[in-house]
């Protein structure tokens, strides 16, 4: 649908980069900031894989620094491309940018839904800017 949204959050590495990878495919940033989640954040963010051997080392890494964190209209994931970046496809985030799967440098949404739940973990309604992007306002007069 139109108003799916997609949640993203990158380590601070290549901010510039990444941003510009969803900025020219046309996704329209709608809230962004900086924040070191706490470690029970983190488990928050990821509650669904909570039973998986690496949870606490995810969530340890999630929760080891700054996170850029970012809500998106559109929704997609194959930009950001495989889990594991050794199969990542080349031209995607992932393949391009990250090396191992347990620092695989960005997150995203699995889901429109899931988006919508990780956006409301991550922003307060008021982080959220509604706005018409100059291509929208060209294509749609
Ligand atoms: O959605 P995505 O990030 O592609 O994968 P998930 O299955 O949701 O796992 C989240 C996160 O967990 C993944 O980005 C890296 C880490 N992880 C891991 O360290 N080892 C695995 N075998 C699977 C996932
Ligand atoms: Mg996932």
């Amino acid at each position: 649908a139109e108003n799916e949204r997609t949640f993203i959050a990158i380590k601070p590495d290549r901010i510039a980069e990444i941003i510009s990878r969803f900025e020219r495919k046309g996704f329209k940033l709608v809230a962004i900031k900086i924040m070191v989640p706490s470690k029970e954040f983190a488990q928050k963010h990821y509650h669904d894989l909570k039973d998986r051997p690496f949870f606490n080392g995810l969530c340890g890494f999630l929760s080891s620094g700054p996170v850029i964190a970012m809500g998106f209209i559109k929704y997609g994931r194959k930009l950001i491309g495989a889990t594991d970046p050794q199969r990542s496809e080349p031209g995607t985030i992932r393949g391009d940018l990250a090396v191992v799967v347990g620092r695989n440098i960005i997150h995203g949404s699995d889901g429109p839904e899931t988006a919508k739940d990780e956006i409301n973990l991550w922003f307060k309604p008021q982080e959220l800017v509604n706005y018409r992007s100059n291509a929208e306002k060209w294509i749609y007069g």
